[in-house]
């Protein structure tokens, strides 16, 4: 692996699919320079969810987060560049939408911390974004590939 092809596991939420936004994300992340490796439109069951979202188990939220990323389907991704899982969290902006800055994903198409469009693993908690790799993806679903315009988005590549 060269150091562009750290990867990142991203999901559109319910509310993004519903909103009509999977496109404008998608589109967001690919003009970056960031390289799709894998893609699965899907409804989240609730052993999923709870699995996904065990470090929130004990918070008051918990239920309602369980219940909204179940609500309807959702397009869970995993995306691959240098500093990916930093880098598209910066992309998103604050958990918060009604915080996040303009120009991020949630500062630009959402209004309320409880349907805030997109999830991105932590870049600060170690391994989460492998973890929540292997939670949504079989290692076979990654698709391993060069994209064409590598060498005019990475000087060394
Ligand atoms: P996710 O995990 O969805 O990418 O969001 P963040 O990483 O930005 O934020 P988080 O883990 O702290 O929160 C997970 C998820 O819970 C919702 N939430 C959060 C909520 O409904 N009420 C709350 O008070 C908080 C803190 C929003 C995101």
């Amino acid at each position: 692996m060269s150091h562009h092809d750290e990867r990142t596991f991203v999901m559109v939420k319910p509310d993004g699919v519903q909103r009509g936004l999977v496109g404008e994300i998608i589109g967001r992340l690919e003009e970056r320079g960031l390289k799709l490796a894998a893609a699965k439109f899907m409804q989240i069951d609730q052993d999923l969810a709870e699995q996904h979202y065990g470090e929130h188990e004990d918070k008051p939220f918990f239920d309602e987060l369980v219940a909204f990323i179940t609500s309807g389907p959702v397009m869970a991704m995993v995306w691959e560049g240098a500093d990916a899982t930093r880098q598209v969290r910066q992309m998103m902006g604050t958990t918060d939408p009604k915080e996040a800055q303009p120009g991020t994903i949630r500062g630009d198409l959402g209004l309320d911390l409880g349907q805030n469009v997109i999830h991105g693993s932590d870049h600060e908690d170690e391994g989460a974004n492998e973890r929540e790799i292997e939670l949504f993806f079989d290692e076979d679903e990654l698709v391993d590939y060069e994209r064409a315009d590598e060498p005019w988005v990475y000087e060394d590549a």
